[in-house]
């Protein structure tokens, strides 16, 4: 079920409803009943496909079932309450978002930035509750995105709101309702009759890239972060909007709680734990520690596990978990005294931009490099950050001398954050964008809404020859053993080659002229070209480092034209009809290939002897795995998890990173843990390496 599923709902497959000859529609007892059920199933299929993240039945099945669903509404329109399943797609745009005081305010937490923050907060817990013994906290990650409350009447989800001040938020309503994991009713008989779930709406990394790919793809803007495109998809007046971006919701709290049902529980914990009977998702990695040592061991496992987290997070929250004992402490001003945010080590420092340098790309895109002055930040010393483009450095306002803000979170590029304007010295100078190619001196140009400026140069330009051969001898475009990034760039200085297709030409006498280049290296290397040219239609195409054709574009066009002749002869309109290409993807590659120098180039490789099997041959439509939905998991031992992919792959199978209702075959290396695990529930089919291995000689 992925975002935006129910766009075809004018698509309606279902069974036909007859209507009056006056148009007006009464539902019977029948389709009541058949809209009760669709309901209940599609609510049923959400909440193990979202909240317990084990999902019984195959996206098309809901799908469906939705169209249907939406397809009753339409035309019995009075069956629709509020918490119809229907809701997930979106409503109609608002002009704005009403103000909503909150009943109780949305507080923030006190922050701790090392061990004796910790042991300071948690002695003065201690002092205040004249208590020696060791306290109990409830756990969780720190996510880093929009605290939301929501307000279920009855069960049903009747409001949403921002943060906002803490006092005044935002009325949200249409757009948490999209939230793919936010119930819009809750389950289970004890339901208070009012509940305020307070938490965190953030969106994924996967959903992140995947939002991002997507977006570049349409030449729109790009999110700088998380956090960020979250905050966005949030701000939405047209909640169709926030449907198709990927945010998920983990509830960490109650707010209000009344009525008859009123919650009997005595701990933090054991609320969450009812929360979640309700239906509403929680944070998987939460968790209770016994005293100080626990919450300290819990801390360091939640740092360790940070990159591998699906989402980002900051810290860790520690709630003393004994709701009397939370009572008794209260709150000074703003926050909790039961409550601290214990951040990670600083990921942000502050230091001076000396100088901007500008590099050139594979694709001739001038990106601003800003060179610090050296400063350790998150566990490593950072000298350089990327200033990304030419809006980027105006947003920011940053000038060379500036004092700035750099951040570096996980293993990605640092960043620039922020100007500190009160630093500025009185010589900070404007960064100025070349208007000619540092490397090649080419014009420089931005084409209409394109964030980036390139250079015009194309393969006239070294840093972009340089770059295009790097690509093209990368591990998963051919495969060159051998050839890294510092050799290409020796053999460019040389002269010795201007092209890719130049490396086919390359001799052993030329190669051991070369500094730091044995004769052995010299023979590997000469052994490496020549096996590398044997390949395949999809890394051939994606080896020639057409703009925005990245791996699964390429297998996509080699699957859907099967030779590159037709690739090459093909016009706009045909591209388009690949799975992922879109207009500018469809542009890029046109323009590639109507290129006299790249046929040129295509044509020189071919003549030097690169070449691939037919598709036709590969796919055979009878094939035992052609169309089936493969997984791999664990580790395999006798070919390198890519292989198996490639082969699958090549085969027909469709090779899926998951394990759903719809999953064919899984494929079980050594430690292969919950994928299997999912596997063997679902009773789908499991083969060892072995199997596998076998299969393929077969
Ligand atoms: O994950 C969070 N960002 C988070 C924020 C988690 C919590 O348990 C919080 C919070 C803000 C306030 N609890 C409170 C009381």
């Amino acid at each position: 079920m992925k975002e935006g599923n129910t766009k075809n709902k004018q698509r309606y497959t279902g069974p036909s409803f007859s209507s009056s000859a006056l148009g007006s529609f009464v539902a019977d007892h029948q389709q009541i009943q058949k809209y009760n059920s669709l309901k209940s199933s599609l609510e049923e299929f959400a909440h193990q496909y979202y909240v317990l993240d084990d999902p019984t039945v195959p996206d098309a099945e809901y799908d469906r079932l939705m169209r249907q669903l939406i397809a009753l509404e339409e035309i019995a329109p009075e069956l629709k309450t509020p918490d119809s399943p229907s809701q997930k797609v979106g409503g109609k745009a608002l002009s704005k978002f009403e103000q909503v005081t909150h009943e109780l305010p949305m507080l923030s937490l006190d922050n701790g930035f090392s061990a004796d923050d910790f042991a300071a907060f948690e002695q003065r817990v201690k002092d205040r509750l004249i208590l020696s013994d060791n306290i109990e906290f409830a756990c969780e990650p720190k996510l880093d995105g929009l605290a939301v409350s929501i307000i279920y009447e009855g069960g049903v989800l009747v409001k949403a709101a921002t943060r906002g001040d803490g006092q005044v938020g935002e009325n949200i309503t249409e757009n948490v309702k999209t939230i793919a994991n936010v119930p819009l009713r809750l389950r289970g008989s004890v339901i208070p009759e009012k509940l305020e779930v307070r938490g965190e709406v953030f969106m994924t990394k996967d959903g992140f890239e995947s939002l991002n790919k997507g977006q570049k793809e349409k030449g729109e803007k790009v999110f700088a972060n998380p956090r960020n495109a979250a905050a966005g998809a949030l701000r939405q007046l047209d909640s169709k909007i926030t449907a198709s971006r990927p945010l998920r919701f983990y509830a960490y709290s109650a707010g209000v709680i009344s009525g008859d049902t009123i919650a009997q529980e005595t701990t933090h914990s054991e609320r969450l734990i009812k929360m979640g009977e309700m239906g509403l998702p929680l944070c998987k990695e939460s968790d209770v520690a016994n005293g100080s040592i626990e919450a300290m061991q819990y801390f360091e496992k939640i740092a360790s596990m940070r990159n591998r987290l699906n989402y980002d997070i900051d810290g860790v929250v520690f709630k003393v978990n004994d709701l009397s004992l939370q009572i008794r402490l209260g709150f000074v001003s703003k926050a909790p005294r039961w409550a601290i945010a214990q951040k990670f080590p600083a990921q942000e420092e502050i230091t001076v931009l000396k100088d901007v340098e500008f590099q050139v790309g594979r694709t001739g895109a001038i990106t601003p490099v800003a060179r610090l002055e050296p400063v350790f930040v998150g566990g490593v010393t950072v000298s350089n950050a990327t200033l990304h483009n030419q809006d980027e450095v105006q947003r920011l306002g940053v000038k060379v001398g500036d004092s700035v803000i750099i951040r570096r979170a996980g293993d990605v590029i640092p960043q620039v954050v922020s100007v500190v304007l009160e630093r500025r010295p009185d010589d900070a100078r404007d960064i100025v964008f070349p208007s000619n190619c540092p490397i090649c001196s080419s014009e420089v140009i931005r084409t209409g809404e394109e964030a980036v400026a390139r250079c015009t140069g194309g393969m006239k330009c070294e840093a972009q020859r340089k770059e295009a051969i790097k690509h093209f001898a990368s591990r998963k475009a051919l495969d060159i053993e051998g050839l890294g990034d510092k050799l290409v760039e020796q053999l460019v200085d040389q002269t010795l080659i201007n092209t890719p297709a130049d490396l086919f030409h390359l001799t052993l006498s030329q190669l051991v002229e070369l500094e730091r280049m044995g004769k052995k290296s010299a023979v590997n290397l000469l052994q490496g070209i020549e096996k590398a040219k044997a390949t395949t239609l999809p890394k051939f195409l994606y080896s020639l480092g057409i703009r925005e054709v990245g791996e699964a574009t390429a297998r996509n066009l080699a699957m859907h034209f099967l030779t590159f002749e037709s690739i090459s002869h093909a016009d706009k309109e045909r591209l388009i009809d690949v799975d992922d290409v879109g207009e500018v993807v469809a542009d890029n590659i046109f323009k590639f290939m109507n290129d006299e120098q790249n046929l040129a180039i295509v044509e020189e490789m071919m003549k030097a002897g690169v070449n691939w099997p037919s598709v036709e041959q590969n796919i055979s439509s009878d094939h035992l795995l052609s169309g089936k939905i493969i997984v791999l998991t664990g580790t395999l031992s006798t070919l390198s998890r890519s292989e198996a992919k490639d082969r699958l792959m090549s085969l027909g199978a469709k090779v899926s990173g998951s394990v759903s209702a719809k999953t064919d075959l899984v494929i079980a290396g050594e430690k292969a843990g919950s994928k299997l695990k999912k596997a063997n529930e679902l009773g789908i089919e499991v083969w060892g390496e072995e199997q596998l291995v076998e299969f393929f000689a077969s």
